[in-house]
């Protein structure tokens, strides 16, 4: 085979991975569809990107810049297409945005050939990754992300410790991106989303006060501030609204994913939640809901989690997790809810506004103890043991 040949087929076999459908899975708790595949993985990333096509520099056919993973991605829709601003991470463990898009959201993505040029902020970060993306009211799409930079406090030689800050940039194309300076806090801040409508006027934000770059501490929970001037945005005035409690599924931290969706009955909110076992933390996702007329109000707060790991996605870069900052409301009411398992690869899942808002408001809360459990469970077996007896 000729080195030209080689190239040829390298790019067949690619289109035709690409090209795969995907198929739901059967069966299921009636709440959401996984998906059979996942929708991204480090081998959905453009062969342009990995191998040097030149026979004279890359002889033997090589990758020269391998891809690790494709995980935490922002969603929207964009000109009718999904499209996700994924968080790729190259061999060299740095993280770097790149938009892939699909005529259907559910297979068939594909990378646009150039990666996202994000620019610095004044201080420029080492990592940038998990965007949320937020269609604001003011007619800008923003992208607010992390920016992890080393913590020069540490003592020398600690190569580890690193600060979390939360990095903002706007677009009107999803190719050209504007930096705004990055969100002043008290504390370090990850897993921050920008609420996609003004609230008296001013721009909102979930944050999440952190009081390390791993150790929510005393953080408390997901928390919501207001800011004037998203030129220069700073938290001044923090209130939890989505606390952590002891003994559930979010004790150790909780983050909101993407941008709450807005439905007759209140904001619906997609988040995350961490807690600490023998094997380490495990990641699960979780929903809530808040007033329409006043988004820090806490209105439904189904217990335990809403989606966890299962089969391949328990393993991977960093096992037993799952985490999401993106999802896709549809006209039709759809809800196309973009997850990724394990650090490592992109997937989705489907269900509906109908069914998302049904199962955040007649879900029992967490009674926080095994009585309250029992208690709750013993009453729904009553009552359907009463509907079998006619
Ligand atoms: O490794 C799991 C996740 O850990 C972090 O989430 P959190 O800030 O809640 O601890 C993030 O680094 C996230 O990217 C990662 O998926």
């Amino acid at each position: 085979m000729t080195f030209r040949d080689k190239v040829t087929k390298l790019l067949a076999d690619h289109e035709a991975f690409l090209s795969v459908k995907n198929e739901p899975v059967e069966g299921g708790n009636g709440i959401f569809t996984r998906y059979k595949n996942p929708v991204l993985t480090a081998a959905h990333t453009p062969v342009i990107w990995r191998y040097d096509l030149d026979e004279k520099t890359n002889p033997y056919l090589m990758e020269r810049i391998m891809m690790n993973a494709t995980l935490n991605s922002g969603a929207i829709k964009w000109n009718g297409k999904y499209i996700l601003v994924v968080r790729v991470e190259g061999a060299d463990r740095k993280s770097f945005f790149a938009v892939a898009e699909s005529p259907n959201g559910i297979d068939n993505f594909r990378f646009w050939d150039y990666p996202i040029t994000m620019p610095d902020d004044v201080v420029p970060a080492t990592n940038i990754y998990d965007m949320r993306l937020t269609a604001h009211e003011d007619g800008y799409v923003y992208g607010v992300f992390c920016a992890e930079r080393h913590d020069d406090s540490a003592p020398a030689g600690d190569l580890s410790s690193a600060t979390a800050t939360a990095g903002i940039a706007r677009t009107k194309d999803l190719v050209n991106w504007e930096r705004l300076p990055d969100l002043k806090s008290k504390s370090q801040q990850r897993n921050v989303v920008l609420h996609p409508e003004f609230v008296d006027g001013k721009y909102a934000f979930y944050t999440r006060p952190q009081d390390g770059f791993i150790d929510a501490g005393s953080g408390g929970g997901i928390g919501w501030a207001l800011v004037d001037d998203i030129t220069h945005a700073e938290v001044k005035d923090e209130t939890i609204i989505d606390q952590r409690f002891y003994h559930t599924i979010k004790e150790v931290k909780n983050g909101e994913g993407p941008h709450p969706i807005k439905t007759p009955k209140g904001w619906l909110h997609l988040a995350h939640g961490v807690r600490g076992c023998a094997a380490g933390l495990r990641y699960v996702l979780y929903m809530y809901m808040t007033a329409l007329d006043d988004p820090t109000r806490l209105i439904a707060s189904p217990g335990g989690f809403f989606l966890v790991p299962e089969g391949e996605e328990r393993v991977g870069d960093v096992s037993n997790v799952v985490f999401t900052n993106g999802w896709i409301a549809d006209e039709d009411g759809t809800v196309k809810i973009y997850y990724a398992s394990s650090d490592t690869r992109m997937h989705v899942a489907t269900s509906t506004v109908d069914k998302l808002v049904d199962y955040c408001m007649n879900t029992p809360v967490d009674g926080l103890t095994t009585s309250a459990s029992v208690e709750t469970l013993k009453k729904l077996i009553a009552k359907n043991l009463e509907i079998l007896k006619h």
